[in-house]
């Protein structure tokens, strides 16, 4: 009826109004391409959206910290220790899931058919096991100091990198940071320059800078998302989350700093809501208006794009949908609209940490999930629960294999599903994280990683569907959690309700 109808727009205005967006932008976008605009009026083009990326990065590190600390010490560590034990299962079930989808759907559709052009030249790399990539992982999980911690972009690569790796971060650096990136790796040491190549822009002033490479020790510097070490970050959060928990009136003072900053975040992130959709309207506008001609990708490409696509929609279509309706037995549909506004600013931002702000908002509003599963589950999947990084990765490992006309063995595919798995545990939610990382799949099976330039060409588009996949997983994740822990919160509530009937 005509109220029903007011109601469910008054209700989901908001939503509606951010997909609207995303449709202006594309539309906007395709309008605007003829123009062949230069990379610099692209760039102020887009500064709009830009503004956006910039707001809710600014957010992540003290919503990740506040929202962590507060999560920990509001559940006693008998009941955090369930919930995480749940949530961590939850993670690696859904990661390998999507690795297994991965894997068979390239298998299939072997979109890599036919040999590459020029055969890739034999590059002497080592090979690198998964232990080394498992190595790393942990290694990350202890920043040196927290300043390092929040300043340092934690993206894991093998030591002893070919020295092809390099050209490979060059050029990735070329598409997704602009500016400086040092970085340190094992016993390897690069530090690039790279200044923004107008050329890879299709502007008309191709003027193009030079770039230089000096071996140098170096800090991580922040890239495109001030670069967090967010898994060093989320280790250090969730201990002393719960030791202020257990520190009874000691810890009053700290557990009540750490909501009510939580709290003040979050009204932040209610207003810049309100900017969201202009926003992802340039964003999404300007990146249509800046991308390749899509006529030039080769059919190969073609075929990888759409396996990518099929590969993550059956993931997020049907797979995490499915678990969610097997485990409590509501409609996930109903669900997933509740997360419409995170899951189109996940599209927008290809970024899962910059979405983190709106994930919490739709979780906790629209779907009304429990803030203390929120707070402990979310930021921690959005740092290490990324189903669809995996699947990509694992399925552009052996598709640059097809196109290398190399067979892979059953030993390597398992080798590739683990390193997937730790690459994608790795990867920071920052724009073409998955990218970067992708070099320890490709090195731990001794294939070419300069190879990665086939795919760098979709991938800003790719991207954006696998951090999407990303936040639901998560969302679906923090709903799955707080159903099996549903006692042990009312158990908590009784015990409170208690203590304060007491009181
Ligand atoms: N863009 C990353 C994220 O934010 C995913 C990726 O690069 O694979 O989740």
């Amino acid at each position: 009826s005509k109220e029903d109808v007011q109601a469910f727009l008054k209700k989901n205005s908001f939503v509606l109004f951010t997909v609207g967006a995303v449709i202006v932008g594309i539309v906007l976008g395709f309008a605007l391409r003829p123009y062949k605009m230069t990379y610099r009026e692209v760039k102020y083009f887009s500064f709009p959206g830009e503004l956006l990326m910039r707001m809710l990065q600014m957010l992540v590190l003290p919503l990740l910290i506040s929202s962590l600390i507060t999560g920990m010490a509001a559940l006693d560590s008998k009941a955090s220790g369930k919930m995480g034990m749940r949530a961590v299962i939850y993670y690696m079930t859904t990661t390998i899931i999507a690795v297994f989808i991965g894997i068979i759907i390239v298998l299939i559709i072997h979109p890599g058919k036919g040999s590459k052009d020029e055969f890739g030249k034999q590059q002497t790399i080592e090979q690198v096991s998964p232990a080394d990539a498992f190595l790393d992982l942990i290694r990350n999980m202890f920043p040196p100091n927290l300043v390092q911690a929040c300043t340092q972009q934690l993206i894991l690569v093998p030591h002893d990198v070919s020295r092809d790796y390099e050209g490979i971060l060059i050029l990735i650096l070329k598409q997704a940071v602009k500016g400086e990136f040092k970085t340190k790796y094992g016993k390897r040491t690069v530090h690039v320059t790279v200044t923004v190549n107008d050329t890879l822009f299709n502007s008309t002033n191709g003027t193009q800078e030079t770039m230089e490479i000096t071996r140098e020790e170096v800090i991580p510097v922040p890239g495109q998302v001030n670069g967090v070490n967010a898994l060093g970050l989320v280790v250090f959060s969730m201990c002393f989350g719960l030791i202020i928990g257990n520190m009874k009136e000691q810890g009053q003072l700290l557990r009540d700093f750490f909501d009510s900053l939580n709290e003040a975040i979050m009204r932040l992130v209610a207003i810049i809501m309100w900017y969201a959709p202009i926003g992802i309207l340039f964003l999404i506008a300007g990146k249509i208006v800046e991308m390749d001609d899509l006529t030039q990708m080769g059919g190969q490409l073609g075929m990888y794009t759409i396996t990518v696509i099929i590969g993550l929609m059956i993931h997020a279509v049907l797979i995490l949908p499915t678990l969610y309706f097997v485990i409590t037995r509501q409609n996930p549909f109903i669900f997933i609209a509740g997360l419409l506004q995170a899951l189109v600013t996940a599209l927008g931002t290809s970024s899962s940490s910059a979405t983190l702000p709106v994930t919490f908002k739709c979780l906790e509003e629209n779907n009304r999930i429990d803030k203390r599963i929120t707070r402990f589950v979310l930021p921690v999947g959005a740092t290490i629960n990324m189903d669809g990084t995996a699947l990509y990765e694992a399925l552009a490992a052996i598709f640059i294999a097809q196109v290398n006309n190399m067979e892979m063995n059953f030993g390597q595919i398992i080798t590739i599903s683990i390193t997937a798995t730790a690459a994608s545990i790795g990867a920071a939610g920052i724009p073409q994280a998955g990218l970067v990382t992708m070099v320890i799949v490709l090195t731990s099976v001794g294939l070419p990683t300069d190879d990665i330039t086939l795919i760098i060409a979709v991938d800003w588009f790719l991207d954006r569907l696998r951090t999407t996949t990303n936040v639901l997983g998560d969302s679906i994740g923090a709903g799955i959690v707080e159903f099996l822990s549903r006692h042990e919160l009312r158990s908590r509530d009784v015990e409170m309700g208690n203590s304060v009937l007491e009181e």
